[in-house]
């Protein structure tokens, strides 16, 4: 891909955009094209694999936890070494800036997280954020002038809820700032360990026009583009994520002279629950899902009935109605359990984020330039949440997504092929050059 063809493409993409004619023509656009290091991103992206790393294959670097605060000081010596000045925000994102020939433009944004979840593998987010500091050293190695300031940000705590983007374009509560986190730290506790200030939170809290343009790279964490052989997903919306602390009051008895007909027993009400969440996801049409992914029982010992039981249930969907209406339904069948259990249920969410549809003009952006560079593509919609869905609040966003071996993500057995890699960084460099120029 040469200066001519990009600029040829330019033009052909920008029948329908603005387009900077000054700057078409002008040196900007001379000399070879940058390209990423592949080998180089595969490297980095290997060398922060053992931060965190598990036994059994994979990382557990929760956030907040020794094994992420080690990463992001190997994260910071990357973006240093690709000429990004770093700094840490007090949400505790760590932001590389690259300034633009027109510095008073607000800047283009590019990034991910580094966090995991436990026990999770090598790719989800660090793919998009070693590609992030690739796609700054690549330019800068090229002397690439970028008309638009750029920072690459690495999120903070993104498996926790989208905590550190959030922060950015929303309102961290003081109830999810008490909340503690798979680091055993509290998500305050949790920034102020990676250097951030949760008291000035309102100094990170950026508004609409803010930001030119956000663009994430990401593996697709499911098996849409593998089963049909495409090698770029271009996303078109990102789901709502919705997800509630369940309290099951019962009564602890001794198991063994209380009879059956005579228990109050919240671990039975819960199993009763688990499946009717499943009755109530599976009962409509569509792709929503909906989880429990953690109970705990209490006290838990063989010979006592659980007096009380905590789940966390998850709903999931491109609307956030379809999320309320579920829910209703969901509440409306934990009454009748309650009912025949004798047991109470008490519901606290812990976190509603919005779902979001990618920008129209940069979905186009990301198949031209995927085509330029001969690769297939696919829309879709992602089923994971993302940064991105956070940064779409602040200016138009795109999400470029690689294929996920077996569509295995949130395991050891993640695994991304170094060419997808490559060629999603590609796709992800060259959006941005593109999105660079248009208006
Ligand atoms: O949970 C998610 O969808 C994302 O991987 N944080
Ligand atoms: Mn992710
Ligand atoms: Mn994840």
């Amino acid at each position: 891909m040469n200066r001519r063809d990009f600029n040829s493409g330019l033009m052909a993409v920008g029948g329908s955009f603005l387009l900077r004619p000054s700057l078409l023509s002008a040196g900007a656009l001379q000399g070879p094209l940058p390209r990423v290091n592949g080998k180089r991103l595969v490297y980095h992206l290997n060398a922060l694999a053992e931060y965190g790393k598990n036994p059994q294959g994979g990382v557990s670097r929760v956030a907040y936890s020794d094994a992420d605060r080690a990463a992001r000081e190997y994260v910071i010596g990357l973006m240093g070494a690709a000429k990004l000045t770093v700094s840490i925000d007090a949400a505790a994102n760590l932001i590389g800036r690259r300034p633009g020939i027109e510095p008073k433009l607000p800047p283009l944004v590019i990034g991910s997280h580094i966090d995991s979840v436990p026990e999770g593998g090598n790719y989800d987010g660090d793919v998009g954020s070693m590609a992030a500091i690739e796609t700054a050293q690549a330019l800068s190695e090229s002397n690439y002038p970028l008309i638009h300031p750029l920072e690459v940000i690495i999120f903070s705590n993104e498996e926790g809820g989208t905590i550190g983007s959030h922060a950015l374009a929303g309102e961290l509560t003081e109830k999810q700032l008490s909340q503690r986190t798979n680091s055993g730290k509290t998500i305050a506790e949790g920034i102020r360990f990676l250097g951030g200030n949760p008291e000035h939170l309102g100094a990170v809290r950026r508004k609409r026009g803010d930001i030119a343009a956000y663009l994430e790279l990401h593996i697709e964490q499911g098996g849409l583009l593998e089963a049909q052989h495409a090698n770029i997903g271009v996303v078109e919306g990102i789901v709502g994520i919705s997800q509630w602390d369940v309290t099951i009051e019962g009564f602890a008895n001794h198991a063994g002279t209380t009879p059956m007909n005579q228990r109050k027993d919240a671990l039975l009400a819960a199993a009763k629950f688990i499946e009717s969440v499943n009755q109530v996801v599976t009962g409509s049409q569509g792709r929503q899902v909906g989880t429990v992914g953690k109970i705990q029982a209490f006290p838990g010992a063989y010979n006592v009935i659980p007096g009380k039981v905590v789940l966390g249930l998850e709903l999931r969907d491109l609307e956030a109605s379809k999320i309320q209406t579920m829910f209703e339904r969901i509440r409306t069948e934990s009454e009748r359990i309650a009912a025949s259990t004798g047991t109470r249920f008490d519901f606290a969410q812990v976190n509603s984020i919005v779902p979001a549809l990618t920008d129209k003009r940069i979905r186009q952006l990301i198949e031209d330039t995927a085509k330029e560079w001969g690769l297939s593509t696919k829309s879709m919609p992602s089923g994971a949440g993302h940064d991105a869905q956070e940064m779409a609040r602040l200016g138009p966003a795109g999400m470029i997504f690689i294929p996920s071996v077996g569509g295995i993500s949130h395991s050891p057995k993640e695994y991304s092929r170094s060419e997808d890699i490559e060629n999603g960084a590609n796709i992800l460099l060259h959006t941005l050059m593109k999105q660079d120029r248009v208006q």
